[in-house]
Order: C-alpha cells, then sequence, then structure tokens
C-alpha cells in the first residue's frame, strides 16, 4: 500500500516538473499575454536584395568580441575642445539616426550588402570640436584593432557608425555595439567593436592592418597593397 502511495506521488511530481519546465520553455507571455518573438533581420529593402548577418566570414584578429550594454563606454578624445565619454544608451539616444544600404568588400574576396543604420561620425565630432591641428581620426576598438581617416574623409562624407544591420541591433560577432561603415572603403578600414575615437595631428598613423603591408588609404577603387 505505502509502496502504491509513493509511486502516485513520485508519478505526479514527475509530471509537474515536466509541466513546468515545457510551460517556461515555449512560451514568453508578458502579463498582458502577448508572446514576444525575437526580432528578424529583414533580407529586402526598397526592392534590393540584402545579404545576411550570417553571411559575413569571421576573420577578425582575435574572434568575435563580447561587449556588455551596461559597463560599455565611447570615448572621444585628443585633439579636440570638448573630449566625452558617452554611454551605449547616450551615443544612441543623442544623435540623428541614419539608414543607409552600403556593401563591405574584404580583401579576401567576399562582400556583403547590408542596410546599415546608426549616426554620423561627422555629429560626433562637430560637439567634439576638433582642434585645428587635427587633421587624422584614428578609431580603437575592444580587440586591440585600430585604424584611421584624414578628418575630411569623415566631414565631406555621410559615414555612419551602425548600431543595426537589415533592421536588428548588430550582434556580438558584427560588431557590437558599434561598426564604422567606411563606405568606399576595403573591409579592414570597417571597424568593429569601436570604444574610443581619437582625433590626432599624425597623418602617417597605421592601423593594425595599415602597419602590416595594406594601403593606408583604403580606397576600394585602388589596390589594397597600393
Ligand atoms: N575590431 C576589429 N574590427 C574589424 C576587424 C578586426 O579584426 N577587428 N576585421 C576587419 C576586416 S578585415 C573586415 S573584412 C571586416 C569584416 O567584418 P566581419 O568580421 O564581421 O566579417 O571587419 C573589419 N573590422
Ligand atoms: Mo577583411
Amino acid at each position: 500500500m505505502r509502496k502504491r502511495v509513493f509511486i502516485a506521488v513520485a508519478v505526479a511530481v514527475t509530471f509537474s516538473i515536466v509541466l513546468i519546465s515545457i510551460n517556461s520553455c515555449t512560451s514568453d507571455t508578458g502579463l498582458d499575454g502577448t508572446n514576444e518573438l525575437e526580432p528578424q533581420e529583414i533580407r529586402e529593402y526598397q526592392g534590393e536584395n540584402l545579404s545576411s548577418v550570417n553571411d559575413f566570414r569571421e576573420n577578425s584578429i582575435k574572434g568575435p568580441q563580447y561587449i556588455d550594454e551596461e559597463g560599455y563606454q565611447l570615448e572621444i578624445i585628443g585633439l579636440v575642445e570638448n573630449p566625452r565619454t558617452y554611454s551605449y544608451d547616450e551615443v544612441i539616444s543623442s544623435y540623428q539616426n541614419y539608414k543607409k544600404v552600403v556593401t563591405l568588400n574584404c580583401v579576401e574576396g567576399w562582400d556583403a550588402t547590408i542596410l546599415w543604420e546608426g549616426l554620423l561620425v561627422r555629429d560626433l565630432l562637430e560637439k567634439a570640436v576638433p582642434l585645428s591641428d587635427a587633421n587624422t581620426i584614428i578609431f580603437h576598438a575592444y580587440d586591440g584593432y585600430t585604424t584611421s581617416f584624414p578628418i575630411d574623409y569623415i566631414m565631406d562624407n555621410d559615414i555612419i557608425m551602425a548600431y543595426k544591420m537589415n533592421d536588428i541591433t548588430l550582434p556580438s560577432e558584427r560588431g557590437f555595439p558599434f561598426q564604422l561603415v567606411a563606405e568606399s572603403k576595403w573591409g579592414y578600414k570597417w571597424i568593429k567593436w569601436i570604444t574610443r575615437i581619437e582625433l590626432s595631428d599624425d597623418e602617417d598613423y597605421e592601423g593594425f592592418w595599415e602597419s602590416r603591408g595594406f594601403s593606408n588609404s583604403g580606397d576600394l577603387d585602388k589596390g589594397f597593397f597600393d
């Protein structure tokens, strides 16, 4: 008799555990009864086909970096009147956002066309006010990677620092929180995981790949060893 009661209790307990776990796996039901779904990337924009965020080859110098949004800081430093540190939300909420379809071309022979969304680096610079001897902008990343541009490239073009691609937040592997959309430049100029923007007077500064023989201008219409 005791044994039967024991078995019945054991079966009931097992059954409830199974039910509870099925319930917690399948639904993310909010208080209002709506189910939240993971946002999906878009693959077409204004009639143009887009690549997927998964079409990129992973060839980063130290592999993917996983940056925590809470502790993240973006520094604007060097030859500027107003050096400043931003949190992730401050960067996103302080500036007008822009969208643009641009293709990244890697020197390894692949490319990806993505709808990028972010802020203009020019807007960040205008707030920071570069000093008159600043002529170069150096981007630093969480993995120690760097790359640089003449300030004029940033001021004369609508260069975006992206926080979304194909309508979803940048995945960690793709550079969360920010990747530079270095239009008309080779992929190695599209720095990911940006943590610091430094204004400098060193026109000859060479970033990670540039100091290993790749062209400093990185212009797509020229060879990458020019
Ligand atoms: N911080 C950082 N940014 C980086 C790189 C890197 O190694 N570290 N690699 C660059 C290169 S060579 C290319 S082609 C693009 C490619 O982006 P993906 O690694 O998301 O494919 O990122 C660029 N940005
Ligand atoms: Mo690349």
